[in-house]
């Protein structure tokens, strides 16, 4: 793992991995860098197997991210914004493990976008989503209106794009777009505990889970079928399976091993 990122912290709690954006006097918007940093930071934790869940979050408390680096954008040409960061984005989609991302504050433009990349949120109750690209004069551009025309139907993801108006964290909760809404200051350490439980869980069948969950908003219902019975009959090919049922039989905790 570099010592040398700028825009990101990155730390293990256990088996958890954590990413900080850490540019809190400009409400970590992401710059070019920080998207790269993020994207390179997940990926190692992608790949340790002593990390079985993620979690993304905002330092500073006002903000998990209030959007893209507005400044840095400002005078970009069609092409620098293509080269600039959007392969990182590619890649925090295709990362295998879980991630959860643990909202305090504003999560607008691409923090919003960040926090629909995750797999989980939890949201503190001053958090406040939305995409105020509009009022640039510009679009969502990391999945924002397909993510939320998604997950909350086509009239408010319009509502949210056309007006860039925000929306509470109880608001998405109800529209089942946020886990939890928790009070203010403990989206981090209620992150953390669902980390902890996701964690605890066999690595394999998480990452097939996950996979299985995926495919729901990739293909149509029979290929999503197919490819959760497949993932299912595969699991029982792995070492913790055979652990699991065993745990149960014997009435004890099972000891996951990720084989
Ligand atoms: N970019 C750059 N700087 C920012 C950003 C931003 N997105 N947001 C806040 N800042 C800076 C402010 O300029 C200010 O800096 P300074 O002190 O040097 O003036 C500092 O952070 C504090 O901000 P404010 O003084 O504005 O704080 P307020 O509490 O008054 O307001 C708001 C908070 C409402 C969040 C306000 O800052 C705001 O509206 N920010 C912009 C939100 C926005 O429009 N986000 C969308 C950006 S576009 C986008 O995300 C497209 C995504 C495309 C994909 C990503 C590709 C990488």
């Amino acid at each position: 793992m570099p010592e040398s990122y700028q825009h990101i912290l990155v730390e293990r709690d256990e088996n958890v991995g954590i990413v900080t954006l850490n540019r809190p006097h400009a409400l970590n918007a992401l710059n070019f860098e920080l998207v790269s940093e993020l994207a390179e930071a997940l990926a190692e934790f992608d790949r340790d197997s002593a990390i079985r869940c993620m979690v993304i979050t905002g330092a500073g408390g006002k903000a998990f991210a209030a959007g893209a680096d507005i400044k840095e954008m400002s005078g970009k040409s069609p092409i620098d914004m293509m080269m600039g960061g959007f392969e990182a984005w590619q890649l925090i989609k295709r990362l295998r493990k879980p991630i959860i991302a643990a909202v305090g504050g504003y999560a607008l433009g691409g923090g919003c976008e960040l926090a629909l990349h995750c797999d989980m949120i939890v949201a503190s109750e001053n958090a406040r989503f939305g995409q105020p690209e509009i009022l640039l004069g510009v679009i969502p551009g990391a999945g924002g209106t397909q993510r939320l025309a998604r997950t909350l139907g086509k009239f408010r993801a319009m509502e949210m794009v056309l007006t860039g108006a925000q929306i509470s964290a109880q608001e998405m909760a109800d529209h089942g777009l946020v886990n939890r809404v928790v009070p203010e200051g403990e989206h981090l350490v209620e992150a953390l505990k669902l980390a902890k439980k996701v964690a605890a869980q066999a690595p394999i069948a998480i990452r097939l889970a996950k996979e299985a969950v995926n495919a729901a908003f990739e293909t149509s219902l029979e290929e999503g079928l197919d490819i959760e019975r497949k993932n299912f009959f595969l699991l029982f090919a792995t070492e913790d399976m055979r652990e699991g049922m065993q745990a149960f039989i014997e009435k004890r905790k099972p000891d996951f091993k990720g084989k």
